[in-house]
């Protein structure tokens, strides 16, 4: 089977509308062909900053506007995500993922430590991931020169219901950051979340805009809403196992050698729905006992299951080289301190 970047709406649709199981006979042949099925990915999250963000994601329990229980906090220092990386190691995670409650990343002190996380955690042989909002071209290539491994940055829906969900960026907006992360050569992760009130063409097109892109994402998180009181969709439907196993059956079809992740959601899934998921195709998860803000299943729970299903933790850097870090990222650090004194000096003068 070839990899494809042409795909309809309407064969999708027939997927879509197949006998569940079919789906995932064809999903399972597929991803037999282009992965070790025993082999699932690991990624550990920590959330960097949490809280206070300035967005209106109507999901999000971390936007400020929304009365929910996160309290805003400041970005953790570099020595304290470290030190929980080693723990998710050691833990079998291969994968760090660091979330930032940011509209778009700022040239900052924070952002020179969380390159200082980047460098240290790429120095300890695990994949870095980053999911700190917008970027562009130059923030990205600092990142990449840190050491970082990949980006998230998730289209969450279809273009059509992006406005119903998120006001204070566009569908757009999205997309131009994947220009900047593809441009500095950094592996891209984007996926989306069912169970935010959209309908079978929104899950459709989401999926037809990552899978025609000239080169996949490759990780695709498949989130399912956690609705979290305080937001708009708190009384949302919860979603049926059966769309989420669709939705990863269908993704591993269309993208054949991506990661597809078993994302937010996985604490109300049975250990047999998420077998299906895995039989269906997904081969990474988020593991700890956090996803950023929510809850999650415990390690312990998750080691019990891939003992049940015949399951191995994949080890960091198999589907791509480890990032060389380069000096060039403390150049650059100190170049944006220059700059940020100069600004104020200048600031100041004007106002004498
Ligand atoms: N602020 C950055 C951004 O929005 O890109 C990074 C962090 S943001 C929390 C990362 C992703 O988490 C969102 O794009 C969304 O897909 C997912 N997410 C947030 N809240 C969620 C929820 N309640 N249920 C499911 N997924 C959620
Ligand atoms: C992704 O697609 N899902 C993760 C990660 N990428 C950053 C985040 C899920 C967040 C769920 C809500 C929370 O815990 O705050
Ligand atoms: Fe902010 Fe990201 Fe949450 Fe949106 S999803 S409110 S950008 S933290």
């Amino acid at each position: 089977m070839n990899i494809r970047h042409d795909w309809n709406y309407e064969e999708i649709s027939e997927l879509y509308d197949l006998p569940l199981l079919d789906l995932v006979y064809k999903a399972a042949t597929v991803h037999r062909e282009f992965h070790d099925s025993t082999q699932v990915q690991i990624s550990s999250l920590v959330s960097i900053k949490t809280g206070g963000c300035s967005e209106d994601c109507s999901y999000c329990p971390q936007a400020a506007r929304y009365s929910t229980d996160v309290e805003a906090e400041k970005l953790m220092q570099p020595e304290d995500v470290i030190a929980q990386a080693k723990v998710a190691k050691d833990g079998g995670a291969s994968r760090m993922c660091l979330g930032a409650a940011w509209r778009e990343v700022r040239d900052n002190r924070d952002f020179d430590n969380v390159l200082e996380m980047v460098r240290g955690i790429n120095d300890m042989d695990m994949e870095v991931c980053c999911t700190l909002g917008m970027l562009n071209d130059e923030q990205a290539q600092r990142l990449k020169d840190a050491g970082l491994y990949a980006y998230n940055h998730n289209i969450d829906t279809s273009k059509e219901k992006y406005e119903e969900v998120i006001t204070t960026r566009t569908f757009e907006d999205r997309l131009d950051t994947h220009k900047s992360v593809r441009k500095a050569g950094v592996s891209l992760c984007s996926g989306g979340i069912i169970g935010l009130g959209e309908e079978k063409k929104d899950r459709i097109n989401m999926l037809i805009t990552l899978a025609n892109y000239a080169k996949h994402p490759e990780s695709v998180p498949i989130n399912t809403l956690v609705p979290v009181a305080g937001t708009p969709l708190e009384n949302n439907a919860k979603v049926p196992s059966w769309d989420l196993i669709k939705m990863v059956g269908i993704a591993r079809i269309m993208m054949p050698e991506s990661a597809v992740r078993l994302s937010a959601g996985r604490l109300e899934l049975s250990d047999e729905a998420q077998a299906m998921c895995f039989m269906a195709g997904a081969n990474s998860i988020f593991a700890g006992d956090t996803l950023l803000t929510t809850d999650n299943p415990e390690f312990k729970s998750d080691r019990i299951l891939f003992k049940n299903l015949g399951l191995k933790s994949k080890d960091p850097f198999e589907d791509g080289e480890k990032p060389e870090t380069n000096e060039r990222y403390k150049e650059n650090s100190a170049k944006a301190k220059m700059q940020a004194k100069v600004k104020a000096w200048k600031e100041e003068m004007a106002a004498k």
